[in-house]
C-alpha cells in the first residue's frame, strides 16, 4: 500500500524529529522532499515550522499504518507535553492509494491538505503527477499560491 505521509514540527530540535520518521521508514521509503521552512498555517501565532512529506510504500493496513505515526508522535512529545501549545511532531497521512474514509479517526485523504501549501508544495516536489480528490496538485497550488512556504 502506498502513501503520503507530511510531517511537520516547530518545538525542539525540529530536524532531529522529522529525521526520526524518515529512519522509521528507511525500508518502505520511496521519495522523501526536501525540508521546508513554512510560516504557521491556521491563524495561531507560534515560530515558524519544518514539513516535509514522505512517500512510503508499507505492507500494512491504514489503521496500522496510523498507530505507527501515532506512536511516533508520542515518542516527540514524552520529552514536553504542551496540551495547546506547538508541536513536537505531526505525522498526518495526506492520502493512501486507493482508500477513501471519512472516518474522523482515519479521515482520507487528509480534509485539510488541499487548503495547505506547506503540504502540496513538498508533495509536489516528489510527485510532480500527484493528485487529490481528483484534481491535479499543480492545479491546487497555482490557486492557493506557495506564499510563507521555503524550501531549503
Ligand atoms: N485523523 C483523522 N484522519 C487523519 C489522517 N488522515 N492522518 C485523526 C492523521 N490523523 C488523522 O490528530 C487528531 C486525530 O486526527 C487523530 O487522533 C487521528 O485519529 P492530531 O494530530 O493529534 O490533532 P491535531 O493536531 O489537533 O489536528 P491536525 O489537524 O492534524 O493538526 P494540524 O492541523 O496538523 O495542526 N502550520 C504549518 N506551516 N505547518 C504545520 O505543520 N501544523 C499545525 C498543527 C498547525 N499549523 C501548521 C502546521
Ligand atoms: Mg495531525
Amino acid at each position: 500500500m502506498r502513501a503520503v505521509l507530511s510531517t511537520g514540527s516547530n518545538m525542539e530540535d525540529s530536524r532531529a524529529h522529522l529525521a526520526s520518521v524518515v529512519d522509521e521508514f528507511a525500508g518502505e521509503l520511496v521519495a522523501a522532499s526536501s525540508l521546508y521552512a513554512t510560516a504557521p498555517w491556521g491563524g495561531v501565532a507560534q515560530n515558524d515550522f519544518l514539513n516535509q512529506v514522505l512517500i512510503v510504500e508499507v505492507d500494512q493496513t491504514p489503521l496500522e499504518l496510523l498507530r505507527r505515526c501515532q506512536n511516533l508522535e508520542s515518542r516527540a512529545r514524552r520529552v514536553r507535553e504542551t496540551r495547546w501549545g506547538p508541536r513536537t511532531l505531526d505525522v498526518d497521512i495526506v492520502r493512501i492509494d486507493g482508500h477513501a474514509s471519512d472516518d474522523p479517526g482515519l479521515t482520507l485523504p487528509h480534509p485539510r491538505a488541499s487548503q495547505r501549501a506547506f503540504v502540496l508544495v513538498p508533495w509536489l516536489e516528489i510527485d510532480p503527477g500527484a493528485e487529490l480528490e481528483g484534481e491535479s496538485v499543480a492545479g491546487i497550488v497555482d490557486k492557493l499560491g506557495s506564499e510563507g512556504v521555503r524550501r531549503l
